[in-house]
């Protein structure tokens, strides 16, 4: 990390500020039709993660059309299974598809870090480019989502053959989870020894679980990443996103270690506010949908989000990724809404 001050970073932190800084869940992606372009020379979408040329690319894309605060690291959360040793496909038009489940033994970080030297290659590459006073996120799917799809193969949303393997095959299941949380806080730690700034935990499935299993499985895991993170870096910024979390919001808050919160556009931000506001760093939650949208309806939206926040740490973010539908023109409006705030 260098020393210019990043307002993204002091926010996190807990200073406010206005306007907050921004950036958007999936900010690099299909709905940039320069993303579109490279994605077509790249062939795969595994080949455009793992070109560090290409992947830095398209992750300085949104900030150069768009000026936000923080870019985040291309890539996508399935390279974890990938460099665990299960295949990975990305098959177009229908998502990730996975192969059977590794019989994992201790994990082999050699290879494990071999197969994922070119993500730490293009984060060199990224900050390398980018101008200091901005922040570059890195990532990691949490060990729960990951574990979804790496028993079933694929996503479908509701993950019951995933829930049933947990039950019903708790020891494999505990083994998995065990592997996958190791793996996932030696892959951040290496992210940030090549140079990211704060990093997010997507655990984009959490909504999925009723309470005694949300905390078994989202919070427990995830505690005890932040702790190995922290052993190595004491402090580093990172942001906990469980998304459909609902009430137990609360319970995550305040036992994960997280600085900062990924809030879902369902949760009520004076009830987060309220509730956890002074613990954590708030970040979110402008309905995706509205973007899309734009207009009235997304000026609206946005100023009662940042009316809400005002004098608060807050980073204006989604309640989860840009919609591929959605026209540029929409978020270079949401950008100027939140600048002149
Ligand atoms: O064809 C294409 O171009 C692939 C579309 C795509 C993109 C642009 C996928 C496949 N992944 C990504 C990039 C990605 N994925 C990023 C990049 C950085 C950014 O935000 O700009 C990130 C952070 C992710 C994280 C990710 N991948 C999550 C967690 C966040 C979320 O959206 O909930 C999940 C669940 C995935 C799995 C995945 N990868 C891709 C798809 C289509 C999916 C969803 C599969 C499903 O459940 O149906």
């Amino acid at each position: 990390m260098n020393s210019i001050a990043k307002k993204f970073i002091q926010t996190l932190q807990g200073q406010a500020g206005a306007p907050p800084p921004f950036w958007l869940m999936r900010q690099a992606g299909r709905y940039l039709p320069e993303y579109r372009a490279l994605r077509q020379t790249a062939g795969s979408f595994l080949d455009l993660c793992f070109t560090p040329d290409f992947a830095a690319e398209v992750t300085l894309q949104p900030i150069r059309r768009f000026d936000m605060d923080a870019a985040i690291l291309f890539s996508d959360i399935l390279v974890v299974p990938y460099a665990l040793g299960q295949e990975l496909k990305f098959v177009e038009g229908e998502g990730p598809r996975l192969g059977a489940l590794p019989v994992f033994s201790d994990v082999d970080f050699a290879a494990f870090d071999q197969k994922l030297s070119p993500v730490y290659a293009t984060i060199r590459r990224v900050r390398a480019e980018l101008s200091p006073d901005k922040t570059l996120i890195g990532f990691a799917g949490a060990p729960w989502t990951l574990a979804c799809y790496m028993i079933q193969g694929k996503g479908d949303g509701e993950f019951a053959a995933a829930k049933k393997f947990a039950l019903t095959q708790p020891a494999e299941f505990k083994r998995l989870m065990d592997r996958v949380t190791e793996a996932t806080a030696r892959y951040l730690i290496e992210q940030i020894k090549n140079g990211v700034d704060a990093v997010q935990i997507f655990d984009s499935w959490a909504g999925l679980l009723p309470e005694p299993f949300f905390k078994a499985w989202v919070i427990e895991p995830t505690r005890k990443i932040i702790a190995l993170i922290h052993q190595n870096y004491p402090q580093f910024p990172i942001i906990g996103f469980p998304r459909g979390a609902g009430s137990l919001y609360i319970a995550y808050a305040e036992q994960t270690g997280v600085t900062g919160l990924g809030l879902d556009q369902i949760v009520s931000l004076p009830w987060a506010r309220q509730n956890f506001g002074a613990k954590v760093c708030l970040q979110g939650n402008l309905d995706p949908v509205v973007l899309l949208i734009g207009g009235s309806v997304l000026e609206q939206e946005t100023r009662r989000i940042l009316e809400t926040m005002r004098g608060t740490p807050f980073i204006f973010n989604l309640g989860h990724g840009v919609i591929k539908e959605t026209p540029p023109e929409h978020v270079a409006q949401l950008a100027q809404i939140i600048r002149s705030f």
